[in-house]
């Protein structure tokens, strides 16, 4: 398995709440290892942009409501195979069948606050780690 990069937002659900720690700490136990992080606010036309592939969900225009309701923080995680990883640490999109111990299953609000993305496969996880770093931004 080769050593891959991937992003993880910490939703706002999880800073209102000063969860962003506990969230690190599971991905650390998994192995992972943060090699950028930046704490920001995104903005409509941000979010928007990133989740530009949910546009005609009917979820969207809550989505984004919800993403620009307070501060994100944004990460490169590194680690073998650390695009799965990372969603297995999550867990499922719907907290209620999220498997015991994952992030979703531990902190989530609900299907939308679910505390955490992960991007889903390399193509996205490289736009993704694009959208908001720059190469020397990332230090493994
Ligand atoms: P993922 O985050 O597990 O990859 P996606 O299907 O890519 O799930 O959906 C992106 C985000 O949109 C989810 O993490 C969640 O915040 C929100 N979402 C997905 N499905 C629903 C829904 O049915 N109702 C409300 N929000 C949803
Ligand atoms: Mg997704």
């Amino acid at each position: 398995m080769a050593v891959e990069r991937t992003l993880s937002i910490i939703k706002p659900d999880a800073t209102r709440r000063n969860l962003t720690g506990k969230i690190i700490t599971k991905f650390e136990e998994a192995g992972l290892k943060v090699v950028a992080s930046r704490r920001l606010r995104l903005s409509q036309a941000d979010a928007e942009a990133f989740y530009g592939v949910h546009k005609e969900r009917p979820f969207f225009k809550d989505l984004v409501s919800f993403m620009i309701s307070g501060p994100v923080v944004v990460q490169v995680l590194e680690g073998e195979g650390a695009i799965q990883k990372n969603r297995d640490v999550m867990g499922a999109t719907n907290p209620a069948n999220a498997a015991a111990g994952t992030i979703r299953k531990e902190f989530a609000e609900s299907i939308e606050a679910n505390s955490a993305h992960g991007s889903d496969a390399p193509e996205t996880a490289a736009n993704e780690i694009k959208f908001f770093f720059r190469d020397l931004d990332i230090v493994g």
